[in-house]
C-alpha cells in the first residue's frame, strides 16, 4: 500500500466546541475545555499553540489499545508541520557514520524488516496536577498516557545500515517541528548508542493499523518502549550519530530528574544535582470506575483497569476496597507483551454503605511495586503513587 501526502486540514481548521462542553478533573481548579483538532475527538485542551491535549480518563475503558482519535497530544514549540508530503520526506542519518543515508518513507518500509510493539507512551509530567505542593507546568491528570501497536522498522538496522563510527557516544533525535524564534531552543532528544541499539526502539509509521496521526508524529516517530515520552520524537527526520553527551536544553536543563534512587526529593526542596529522565516508573489504575461513580450493596460487580512498567513485566495487582488497610489479587487479563498496558479485573461486591475508597497497586518481576505516599520532585514528573477512587456505595 503506496501512501500519498495525508489531507490533515491545518490548525486554523480547528472548531471550538460549545463552551458547555467542559470537564472536570479531579484537582482544584480543574474546569477544563473539551476541543477538537483534526483527527482528533473533543480532548482535553491544555494549550492552543502549540496543541497540547490530554484523553479523558474514561477513554481507558474502551479498550488495552488507546483509540488514536484519543491519543494525548504533546507538543513544545509552536511550529508544528501542518501538512506533510510523504514523497519528499526524507529521514537523515548523519554524524559519526560510515555512510550517511537519506531514506524515503517506502525506502524505509521495504529495506528493513517490518517489526510491531504493543507500548505505552506515557509524558513525564502525567498527573502533575495530583502533585502537593503544586509545581509549574501543565497540570495534567492521568490522560497524558496511551497504549498502541506500533509498526515500523529497528532503530539500530537503520543504524547498521548506515554503520557506526568508531567512538560513537549517543545518536541525537530531531523532528520537523522548530522554534519560533533563533533563541528559542529546538526540541530535540538523544538516545545512548548502546540504548540506540538495544533493538527495542521503533521508528514507526502506524499506530493501530492506521497511519500516525498527524499531531502524533506522521508520518515516523521514535518508540522508546518503556521509557518516558519525551523521547518518542514526533515527525522524525533527522538522526545525527556524534561522539560527546548532547547538551541541548531538553537533555541538559529540561526533563531532568533528582539525582536519587528514586528520582525523587523531599517536597518543596531543592535538588542537589540532576539526570536525565529515563524510564517509567511501575503504576495501576482503576478504569471501570472514576471518583463519583454510584455502586449498588450487595450487589456483585467487576472492577477492572490496567498496569504497566517500564517493560520488567507486571506480575501481580492487588485491589483494596477499605483505603488501603486489606488487599485481594486480581485476575490479569491478557498479555499484549511486557510494554503495553495489562488489564486486570476483580470481582467485587460492596457490603457497606457509605463512601469507599478503592485502591490498587502493581508489582512487577523485579519485585517493584508502587509507594503508598506520593513522592515528589520539583518537575512534577513521574507519579506513581497508589491512586484512590472514591465511589458511593448504596
Ligand atoms: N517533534 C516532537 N516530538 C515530540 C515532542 C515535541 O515537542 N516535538 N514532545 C515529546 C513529548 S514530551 C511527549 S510526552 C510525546 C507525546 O507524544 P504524543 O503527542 O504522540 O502523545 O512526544 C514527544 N515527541
Ligand atoms: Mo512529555
Amino acid at each position: 500500500m503506496r501512501q500519498t501526502a495525508l489531507a490533515v486540514g491545518t490548525l486554523a481548521g480547528v472548531s471550538h466546541l460549545p463552551a458547555e462542553e467542559t470537564i472536570t478533573l479531579p484537582f482544584e481548579n480543574g474546569e477544563r475545555r473539551l476541543v477538537k483538532f483534526p483527527q482528533k475527538r473533543p480532548l482535553i485542551l491544555l494549550t492552543q499553540r502549540p496543541p497540547q491535549l490530554e484523553t479523558p480518563f474514561s477513554v481507558f475503558r474502551e479498550g488495552v489499545l488507546t483509540p488514536n482519535d484519543a491519543f494525548f497530544v504533546r507538543y513544545h514549540l509552536q511550529n508544528i508541520p501542518r501538512k506533510i508530503d510523504v514523497k519528499t520526506f526524507r529521514l537523515e542519518v548523519k554524524g559519526l557514520v560510515k555512510s550517511p543515508l537519506a531514506l524515503s518513507l517506502d525506502e524505509l518500509k521495504t529495506q528493513f524488516e517490518n517489526t510491531e510493539v504493543v507500548a505505552v507512551n506515557q509524558c513525564s509530567g502525567n498527573s502533575r496536577g495530583f502533585f502537593k505542593p503544586r509545581v509549574g507546568g501543565g497540570q495534567l491528570a492521568h490522560g497524558a498516557m496511551g497504549n498502541a501497536r506500533w509498526r515500523g522498522v529497528r532503530l539500530k538496522d537503520v543504524l547498521n545500515k548506515a554503520g557506526l563510527q568508531e567512538g560513537a557516544k549517543q545518536v541525537v533525535c530531531n523532528g520537523l517541528d522548530t522554534a519560533p524564534l533563533p533563541q528559542t531552543p529546538d526540541f530535540i532528544k538523544a538516545l545512548e548508542v548502546d540504548h540506540a541499539l538495544d533493538g527495542e526502539i521503533l521508528l514507526a509509521w502506524e499506530m493501530n493499523g492506521e497511519p500516525l496521526p498527524l499531531l502524533n508524529g506522521y508520518p515516523l516517530r521514535l518508540v522508546v518502549p518503556g521509557y518516558f515520552g519525551t523521547y518518542w520524537i514526533k515527525h522524525l527526520n533527522e538522526l545525527t550519530v556524534v561522539k560527546d553527551a548532547f547538551d541541548g536544553f531538553f537533555m541538559a536543563a529540561g526533563y531532568r530528574i533528582p539525582a536519587t534512587p528514586g528520582g525523587c526529593i523531599e517536597p518543596g526542596t531543592t535538588p542537589a544535582s540532576t539526570v536525565p529522565i529515563t524510564q517509567f516508573t511501575i503504576r495501576s489504575f482503576i478504569t471501570s470506575h472514576e471518583t463519583g461513580a454510584k455502586v449498588e450493596k450487595g450487589r456483585a460487580i467487576q472492577l477492572s483497569g490496567i498496569a504497566f512498567d517500564a517493560g520488567r513485566g507486571i506480575t501481580d495487582v492487588t485491589v483494596s476496597d477499605d483505603g488501603g488497610k486489606t488487599w485481594r489479587t486480581a485476575v490479569l487479563g491478557k498479555d499484549h507483551g511486557r510494554y503495553s498496558f495489562r488489564p486486570w479485573t476483580f470481582d467485587w461486591a460492596p457490603s457497606q454503605n457509605g463512601e469507599v475508597e478503592l485502591k490498587c497497586r502493581a508489582t512487577n518481576r523485579l519485585g517493584e511495586t508502587q509507594p503508598l505516599e506520593p513522592l515528589w520532585n520539583p518537575a512534577g514528573y513521574m507519579r506513581n503513587v497508589v491512586e484512590t477512587t472514591r465511589v458511593s456505595v448504596g
